[in-house]
């Protein structure tokens, strides 16, 4: 074999493998595409659907029942697998405190499982906002929603004007107070709550509802606060145990359940007394070990803590 003629052969064996190669890769591809668009079509689906039912919903939700309360899940999978191992038993409901994306590996994961199963079970499933479920994530270097989302931004685009429609707060059987953050000088009553109207989105910065959703979406207890003081976060307050205790006293209610803050054991209470629980939903978060807690909340009795 002369020695032009064994390189033409070699080409001719690699092009054909490559083509081969090729045809499987186009097959392939064609067949992701089309599982993509499948997949797009109905989180499409699920976004309006969960749209209509957040539209019946108000700023200020007033619920009864057994519920499971969860805190910020930060974008993990594993919490929402715990959860929703089987299928929803009894009559128990699931009210998630906000900060359902960001910082984790799958924030829209979790969207995507909660809001369906939010369309599933309509009376079963409630979400209040965090301060996350905004645009926050844009700015930040950590993962995000935002990043997870990069090459489809109509689709972001419309996880965010879902976000603008979610209640600001819950009372859960008349007595429990349920916010992502907590209370501000500007939420005093439940009826400043219920003064915000939805859809609100937070890009503008100022007005009245802003700054009062704010409060909700950002406060933090402290004890070594006698009133309000600025927080640290430079949004938001952070709240002492008396403006607490008479917000309470005022609206009859005896517990504020939130999250937004990380604790190693998942559940912790500012105040060494039942007047404050915050919870924390995301197992390992950050890579920093912790446990992940949840409240199971029965029509007759105190809130109890699950580790999840
Ligand atoms: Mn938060």
């Amino acid at each position: 074999m002369g020695e032009s003629q064994w390189v033409n052969q070699c080409k001719f064996q690699i092009d054909k493998s490559d083509y081969c190669k090729l045809r499987k890769y186009e097959f392939l591809s064609e067949t992701l595409k089309f599982s993509k668009i499948i997949l797009l079509m109905d989180i499409s689906n699920t976004i309006k659907a969960a749209k209509r039912i957040l539209k019946r919903r108000k700023s200020l939700l007033m619920l009864q029942g057994d519920f499971v309360i969860v805190g910020d899940i930060h974008g993990n999978m594993e919490t929402i697998r715990k959860l929703f191992n089987k299928p929803l038993e009894g009559n128990m409901k699931f009210l998630f405190l906000g900060d359902l994306i960001d910082r984790g590996q799958d924030s829209f994961g979790v969207v995507k499982t909660i809001f369906e199963k939010m369309v599933e079970y309509p009376e079963r499933i409630f979400v209040i906002r965090g301060n996350h479920e905004s645009r926050l994530g844009e700015k930040s270097s950590a993962n995000s929603l935002y990043k997870e989302l990069s090459s489809n931004t109509e689709l972001y685009e419309k996880i965010i004007n879902l976000f603008e429609n979610l209640p600001l707060a819950a009372v859960l059987n008349s007595k429990y107070f349920c916010v992502h953050g907590g209370i501000s000088e500007d939420v005093r009553s439940l009826g400043d709550i219920e003064k915000i109207k939805l859809p609100l989105s937070l890009d503008n910065r100022k007005g009245t509802a802003y700054k009062a959703a704010c409060g909700l979406l950002w406060s933090d207890p402290s004890k070594s606060v006698a009133q309000y003081a600025q927080s640290p976060r430079k949004n938001g307050a952070l709240f002492g145990k008396k403006p607490l205790t008479e917000f309470l006293q005022k609206n009859k209610l005896s517990c504020m359940i939130r999250g937004h803050q990380w604790s190693p054991s998942g559940f912790s209470k500012e105040f060494d007394d039942n007047s404050l629980i915050t919870l924390a939903s995301s197992e390992n978060h950050n890579n920093t070990p912790c446990l992940a807690s949840c409240a199971i909340l029965n029509e007759v009795s105190e809130p109890i803590r699950k580790i999840l």
